[in-house]
Order: structure tokens, then C-alpha cells, then sequence
């Protein structure tokens, strides 16, 4: 005669991938909850806002928070990522440390790695972009992170192969506390409709551009308006100076035609309704170190 074997505890918590600029981390929080929740860019800093993903198992519930870059900061907007990025540290239950496979241990992954290691959060190391190296260079990798610190585990991941995602869930999932579910079933998301329309918007103005100008870009929805199969959106995007708006809208606007379709696509796909999108570029003079220009945008 055989039991049943008796049910794990079901866990739910917080946990958060943390590491500098472009190592990987919205990429990989999209990789685990399988939807574009959060925007991806090659340009360093693209995250600027906090925002929770929640990825439902039968048996667990795992909040991803995925923030920002932590980097030197040289603005106030600068200053006000990095507050953000240390105060989710200390809610979180498991910290996952994104080091690329591709690319060397730098002073910012130590400087972050002696950081964490005053929290009481699980922290974890995870070796990003495993498609982009052979096994040698992994290994390799993997080595020297393991001697950077004390981790709870070292994990190798890609999210553009899908390698090793799963086991990195189950590996932090291992880490959450025993806990009543904390979010409805059907949420993915707690943020507004508003903000992630106006990420996509931003991360189609992104492309292409380059030097001091990913940075310069913001942009808030103003107004959404649903008409039966039809969402109304309309949205500003700002610059910090002239010069860069004339870049933005492009010979004959047709960079800003551009952003607009590649936006207008995407929104679409997350409202499953059809579009119609009113996009106006504007200058808000040096707004990443004003601080009331920050307030008005939502920092
Ligand atoms: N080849 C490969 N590229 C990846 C992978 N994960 C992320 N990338 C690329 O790396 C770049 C940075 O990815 P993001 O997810 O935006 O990085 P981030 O750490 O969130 O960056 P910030 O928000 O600026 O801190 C993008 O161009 C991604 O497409 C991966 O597993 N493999
Ligand atoms: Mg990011």
C-alpha cells in the first residue's frame, strides 16, 4: 500500500534580478512570466520604473520586481533609480545578481556584490546570455562569479534560448517563504494599462537612436480612450532640448511615423483591440535634473 505523497507548501514571495545597466534583467523577468511586461533595449538604463510580474504555478507564486540599472548615478534622475532599485532590496525575498556570460566581472558587480551581502534577502548569481558564449568561456564565467561572493546558488541562464529558465524558477521559488497566494490567479501585472503603453512608446523611440538621447527620452499617456474595438491613446513624448526633438520627428517626421507604427503594434498586441495612437514630441528643458519636471513625469 502507497500514500500519496504529502503536498509541498505552497510558497509565494518577492524576488528581484538586480545587476548594472544592460546585463539582461527585463529580458529574463519576460523570459520567466512569458509575456513582454517590462520593455528591453541595447541601450544601458532603459528601466526606470519598478514594475511587479507575477508568474502563477500550481504550487507557488513568484513576484518578480524588476528595477533598474544600478550604476554611478550623474543625474537626479540618476540618484532617484538607484533610491528605487535599494529600497525593493530590502522587500524582497530572493535577489537574483545578473552577471552576462560575455562579458567580464567589472568593479560594479563587486561594488553591487558587497552591497547585497548586508541584506537579508537569498542571493543568488545569475550567469545571463549563455547563448552568446561556448562552454568553455561559461565555465570559465561560472568559476569566477562563484569566487565573487557568497552566493546561494550559481545559476547559468539564456532568455532569448529559453536555457535553463525553469530550473532558475525553481531554483528561486526553492527560496520563498511558505504563504497564502498574494495575487489573483488571472493578474500579471499591477501596473496600469497607461504606463506600460507609454514603456512600449518609449522603448519604440529607443531604437535607433544613440549617444545622450536613450536617456533624454520620456514619455507619459496622457488620455486612453476605448471605443468599442478602438483605443484612443494619446501620448507625449519628451526631450530635453530642441535639437533632439528635431532628431526624434526625423526629415518629414518620418522617424516619429516609424516609432509610431512599431508602438502602435505592439499596444495592440497587449489590449487585443485595435489602436489609434496621437503622438506629440515635446521639450521639457534638462528633466532628468529638474525636480519638478521629474514629479510631472512620474519620478
Ligand atoms: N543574446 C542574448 N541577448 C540578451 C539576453 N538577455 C538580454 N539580452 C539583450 O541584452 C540587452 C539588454 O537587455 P535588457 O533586458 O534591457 O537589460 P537590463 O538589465 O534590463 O537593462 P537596464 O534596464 O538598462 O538596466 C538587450 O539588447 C537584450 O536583447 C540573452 O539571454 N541572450
Ligand atoms: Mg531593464
Amino acid at each position: 500500500m502507497t500514500g500519496s505523497a504529502p503536498r509541498p507548501p505552497y510558497r509565494a514571495g518577492f524576488a528581484c534580478f538586480v545587476g548594472r545597466p544592460n546585463a539582461g534583467k527585463s529580458t529574463l523577468t519576460n523570459a520567466i512570466v512569458g509575456t513582454k511586461i517590462a520593455i528591453t533595449s541595447n541601450k544601458p538604463q532603459t528601466t526606470r520604473h519598478i514594475i511587479r510580474a507575477v508568474l502563477h504555478r500550481p504550487d507557488s507564486q513568484l513576484v518578480l520586481v524588476d528595477t533598474p540599472g544600478l550604476h554611478r548615478p550623474r543625474t537626479l534622475l540618476g540618484e532617484r533609480l538607484n533610491d528605487l532599485v535599494r529600497s525593493t532590496w530590502s522587500e524582497v525575498d530572493v535577489i537574483g545578481l545578473c552577471i552576462p556570460a560575455d562579458e567580464p566581472i567589472g568593479r560594479g558587480d563587486r561594488f553591487i556584490t558587497g552591497e547585497l551581502a548586508e541584506l537579508k534577502a537569498t542571493v543568488l548569481a545569475v550567469v545571463t546570455k549563455t547563448d552568446l558564449v561556448d562552454k568553455k568561456k561559461l565555465a570559465e564565467q561560472l568559476l569566477a562569479v562563484s569566487e565573487l561572493g557568497e552566493f546561494a546558488a550559481v545559476v547559468p541562464v539564456s532568455a532569448v534560448s529559453g536555457h535553463q529558465v525553469d530550473t532558475l524558477v525553481d531554483v528561486m521559488t526553492g527560496y520563498l517563504p511558505e504563504s497564502p497566494q498574494l495575487y489573483p490567479d488571472d493578474m500579471l501585472t499591477e501596473e496600469p494599462e497607461q504606463v506600460l503603453c507609454a514603456e512600449l512608446i518609449r522603448e519604440a523611440a529607443l531604437e535607433g537612436v544613440r549617444d545622450e538621447l536613450p536617456h533624454s527620452i520620456a514619455v507619459v499617456v496622457e488620455e486612453m480612450i476605448a471605443e468599442g474595438q478602438l483605443t484612443k491613446i494619446y501620448a507625449d513624448l519628451y526631450v530635453e532640448r530642441p535639437s533632439q526633438k528635431a532628431i526624434v520627428i526625423g526629415h518629414r517626421a518620418s522617424r516619429l511615423k516609424a516609432v509610431g507604427t512599431t508602438a502602435r503594434k505592439q499596444i495592440e498586441e497587449l489590449l487585443g483591440t485595435r489602436v489609434y495612437l496621437d503622438l506629440h514630441v515635446r521639450v521639457a528643458k534638462d528633466w532628468q535634473r529638474d525636480p519638478k519636471q521629474l514629479r510631472k513625469l512620474g519620478f
